[in-house]
């Protein structure tokens, strides 16, 4: 949940729009096929002998024609907003970002920023501005992870992944980030505190 923030962090808003558009064509779909299968069991149930006749009073390729134009119009626009949204998954390519380097490791992370500041554990960003992270392992695979801002990178060694997010007010977050990838025994220990600062505090450490 990220009911903590005063506005929705563009990533997670992202993938909330597209959860509930399947969600909502999803439990469409299954209301009419539902309401259908129902109605034509209790329509055509068994009476015996003298029940009523079954007539059909539409040609079959008609049938067949709508229930396939519904069925295409509606995945091609579930294709749509599967396409349009991975302009907001890609890396922006936004000059004013923040590169901060993840080296994963057993058992914990270290961050290193722009200045060359390394933090052990904790991930600290500037307020409403696009944060990259360049994320590797120093041993194992791990898979560093916030769920709140719905973002998720495998740490490889000797191979360098890319996520990016913005988070749009200064807060802190107590293990906010922590390990996706099961990677020995420390691992349910493996987590981070994500701290977001604003624009001039940001700037003043950056600056010392
Ligand atoms: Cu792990």
């Amino acid at each position: 949940m990220y009911s903590g923030f005063l506005a929705t962090p563009p990533t997670t808003a992202t993938y909330d729009y597209l959860f509930y558009w399947y969600l909502f064509f999803g439990t469409a779909a299954s209301v009419v096929v539902i309401s259908l299968l129902v109605f034509f069991m209790v329509k055509y149930r068994s009476r015996g002998d003298g029940g009523p006749e079954i007539v059909h009073k539409t040609e079959g390729w008609k049938v067949v024609l709508v229930t396939v134009l519904i069925s295409i119009s509606i995945l091609s626009a579930a294709e749509y907003q599967t396409f349009a949204s991975f302009g907001n998954i890609e890396i922006p390519n936004d000059p004013n970002a923040v590169h901060i380097g993840v080296q994963a490791f057993q058992w914990g992370w270290t961050f290193t920023y722009p200045d060359g500041k390394t933090l052990l554990n904790n991930l600290t960003v500037p307020a409403d501005r696009t944060v990259i992270l360049n994320i590797s392992s120093k041993d194992v695979f791990h898979s560093f992870g916030i769920s709140m801002l719905a973002v998720k990178e495998d740490a490889i060694p000797g191979k360098v992944n890319q996520l990016w997010f913005l988070v749009p007010d200064p807060g802190v977050y107590k293990n906010a980030i922590r390990c996706f990838e099961l990677c020995g025994v420390g691992h349910a220990f493996m987590v981070a505190d994500l701290t977001v600062v604003s624009q001039s505090a940001w700037d003043t450490w950056m600056g010392s």
